[in-house]
């Protein structure tokens, strides 16, 4: 029986007050307006965003439906929307591409004037929201809220990828891999033959690894306080891996000393702390090294900095999404996710099914895991 054009009730999680933990209840999903796509989540990762929005460190509007890392299917198309119909599979994009604003119109912009990020909305275009608990509105998250077997997405949040793409790991292009990936062919872009140095080996940070090697780096240095996190960057790219607990001296000394005085050419900041992004610049060349802000740092943080690092020519800058334009690149990276170009298995440690939310959370705090994937419906079971 068909569900277009009804209320769905199902299960979400509801975050109701920051420091909470989340509860999965039953809410309703209205409709898709015009030019709004409903959706049937299948899979979607934690990603340490949605654990800000638990703990109060990220503003957002309560109650909310977090998660925008997610793969679906169209269930229902709203009025107007002509590029997508029911069935297809798709990927939320909670950084929009409208088409028509400054920035999308800009080649080089990717942070659509449409986006939700900074200080949220929580709420469609219109200003409502699709979502209710007891009659009582939800706000969403992103743009996307994806910890919901339902969710609504305006079109231009929300991209079609090829039907054959596997949920529980192309899921990942919608947030941590692209943003790590994106940093280094998009926003860096690494050049064949040059020398990288990615700090933080995280999901994002060994992204950022993956997209250094797949431009071509001849040497990728790995920078990570945990060594655990050392075989896994290998294989995926890292020539060498380095604690800074090893070395007295600072961190960028012993990046010049491995590069013959040099500096990296490209250097990338994943971690999300201050003196972190400041070694990160000061280990790229003085001249023409590019260092790039991939973690976001603390909401109140502020930092001081010689001005000598610049003013002698190294870039700075930061990204979001990788700096990649999200409808473009979506289904670009899914196609070479599925011609092999890149790996996806080593970024998933856990998959679980839904309803153990709460454990995936448990497992991201507890650094267990690089990413926890929640499924819905029969696909569920338990990984390493
Ligand atoms: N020196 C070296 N390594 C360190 C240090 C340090 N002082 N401190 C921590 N680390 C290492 C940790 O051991 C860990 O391996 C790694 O840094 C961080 O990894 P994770 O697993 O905690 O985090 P990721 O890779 O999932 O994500 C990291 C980000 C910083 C990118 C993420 O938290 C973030 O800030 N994302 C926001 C960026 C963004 O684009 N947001 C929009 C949508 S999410
Ligand atoms: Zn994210």
């Amino acid at each position: 029986m068909s569900t277009a054009g009804k209320v769905i009730k199902c299960k979400a999680a509801v975050v109701w007050e920051p420091k909470k933990p989340i509860s999965i209840v039953e809410i309703e999903v209205a409709p898709p307006k015009a030019h709004e796509v409903r959706v049937k989540i299948l899979a979607t990762g934690i990603c340490r965003t949605d654990d800000h929005i638990l703990s109060g460190s990220i503003k957002a509007n309560f109650p909310v439906i977090p998660g925008h890392e997610a793969t679906g299917i169209v269930e229902s198309v709203g009025e107007g929307v002509t590029n997508l119909k029911p069935g297809d599979k798709v990927i939320p994009l909670f950084l929009p591409q409208c088409g028509e604003c400054t920035v999308c119109k800009n080649p080089e912009g990717n942070l659509c004037e449409k986006n939700d990020l900074g200080v949220p909305r929580g709420v469609m275009y219109d200003g409502t929201s699709r979502f209710t608990y007891k009659g009582k509105p939800v706000h969403n998250f992103f743009s996307t809220s994806t910890f919901t077997e339902y969710t609504v997405l305006h079109e231009d949040c929300v991209v079609k990828v090829d039907a054959a793409a596997p949920p529980e790991k192309v899921c990942l292009i919608g947030c941590g891999f692209s943003t790590g990936y994106g940093a280094a062919i998009k926003s860096a872009k690494v050049q064949p033959g040059s020398t990288c140095a990615v700090f933080g080996l995280g999901g994002v940070g060994l992204s950022a690894v993956m997209g250094c090697k797949s431009a071509g780096a001849s040497e990728i240095i790995g920078i990570d306080i945990n060594k655990d996190k050392f075989p896994l960057a290998k294989q995926l790219g890292a020539t060498q891996c380095i604690s800074p607990l090893d070395f007295k001296k600072p961190i960028n000394e012993v990046l010049f000393d491995m590069t013959n005085g040099r500096g990296v050419d490209y250097s990338f900041e994943v971690i999300g702390r201050t003196d972190t992004m400041i070694a990160a610049l000061a280990s790229c060349n003085m001249n023409y090294g590019i260092s790039v802000v991939v973690g976001a740092p603390p909401s109140a943080a502020e930092m001081t900095f010689s001005p000598a690092l610049i003013f002698t020519g190294r870039t700075w800058k930061g990204c979001v999404f990788g700096g990649l334009k999200s409808k473009d690149a979506v289904p670009q990276l899914v196609s070479d996710f599925m011609a092999k170009k890149f790996c996806l298995d080593p970024l998933i440690t856990h998959i679980l099914p839904f309803d153990k939310i709460n454990e995936g959370f448990e497992l991201l705090r507890k650094g267990k895991s690089i990413r926890a994937i929640l499924v819905f419906g029969d696909e569920q079971h338990t990984r390493k």
